[in-house]
């Protein structure tokens, strides 16, 4: 059986899908990739793990030649905020480094999964409900590199048949790996803050309300639409899936509930507001549970237990 490749392995998302899909599919078959952060114990012990720039086709080509790699998972990215404070240097990594995917996944005949994003909308989008197909005119670097994206996966499919599949994540919420740089980073940094000191200072309004996620379902979806019957699938550039919508206001009250004092202020980013205000509330993702059977299993309350008791362990009592 033909291997697995997972780009940007030591990144949010990277850092736990790795071990996920090692899982599932046998450690060895799951080759990890990435260059600017130091990997864990974790992905380097549990299996093979190379450091490579995405911007280096000649080597990212050879690995896959090598190596018998069928599937990629196409994770290296900058998040929204590191984007907007290097604009071009972004564009190099999130699109420059998915062409050379694209193309390697092209001449390999390779299954290739990029992720989309909440990022992929823009101001002009209707913010409730967003429908899968909809106005997409972000004006942020991160926003117009991912509907770039999309659009480069459906010509890679339509193009060349290319077996190209994604999803828009909402903001990702996790106890094992900080996101670093992203606009809905809050949600994380906010559970450290409350364990820790029993405050925090929240760099958006209080009543900035945004589409999020809790990493298991992001892990879950992710392997189901790559599993999913291609018959069933309509779109090749990446399918909204929600779970929850919350603002840091709701967010707080809820931790609230398990830590008796926590108290939010606010220092308000202008450039991350203008990115949130931009974005959706909450998106419509009927097509995918109705091509590939999407369904969410976490919800606000759910997510807040299972992160406070999975931290709880490294941070000071309560
Ligand atoms: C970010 O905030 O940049 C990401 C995203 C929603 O794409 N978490």
């Amino acid at each position: 059986m033909k291997r697995i490749l997972v780009t940007g392995a030591t990144g949010q998302i990277g850092s736990e899908l790795v071990p996920f899909l090692r899982s599932r599919y046998g450690a060895d078959r799951v080759i990890a990739i990435g260059h600017s952060k130091k990997p864990s114990h974790e992905l380097q012990d549990s299996g093979p793990y190379m450091s490579l720039d995405i911007r280096n086709h000649a080597a990212l080509d050879d690995i896959i030649s090598h190596l018998e790699i069928g599937t990629v998972y196409h994770l290296a990215a900058l998040l929204s905020a590191v984007a907007e404070n290097q604009p071009l240097f972004a564009w190099d990594i999130n699109i420059n480094g998915l062409l050379n995917v694209l193309e390697s996944a092209k001449k390999h005949k390779c299954k290739l999964f990029h992720p989309s994003s909440i990022g992929a909308f823009g101001a002009t989008t209707p913010h409730v409900d967003t429908p899968q197909e909809t106005i997409q005119r972000p004006n942020s670097m991160y926003g117009v590199a991912k509907v770039s994206a999309e659009l480069l996966c459906d010509y890679y499919f339509t193009r060349y048949h290319l077996d190209t599949r994604g999803v828009r994540f909402p903001g990702l919420i996790s106890h094992k790996t900080m996101p670093g740089g992203g606009t809905t980073d809050y949600a994380v940094d906010i559970f450290y803050a409350a364990l820790r000191k029993k405050k925090y200072t929240c760099f958006l309004r209080p009543d900035t309300r945004l589409d999020m996620m809790y990493m298991p379902d992001a892990l879950r979806a992710t392997v189901e639409i790559m599993e999913a019957d291609p018959a069933r699938l309509c779109y090749r550039n990446a399918y909204n899936i929600s779970a929850m919508s919350f603002t840091p206001q709701e967010l707080a009250a809820e931790i609230s509930k398990h830590i008796t004092g926590f108290q939010i202020t606010y220092e308000i980013d202008p450039v991350r507001q203008a990115i949130a205000d931009s974005w959706p509330d909450n998106m419509d993702d009927t097509p995918a549970r109705e091509q590939w059977d999407w369904k969410s299993e976490y919800n606000l309350e759910q997510m807040t237990m299972d992160m406070l008791n999975n931290l709880a362990n490294q941070a000071p009592k309560r």
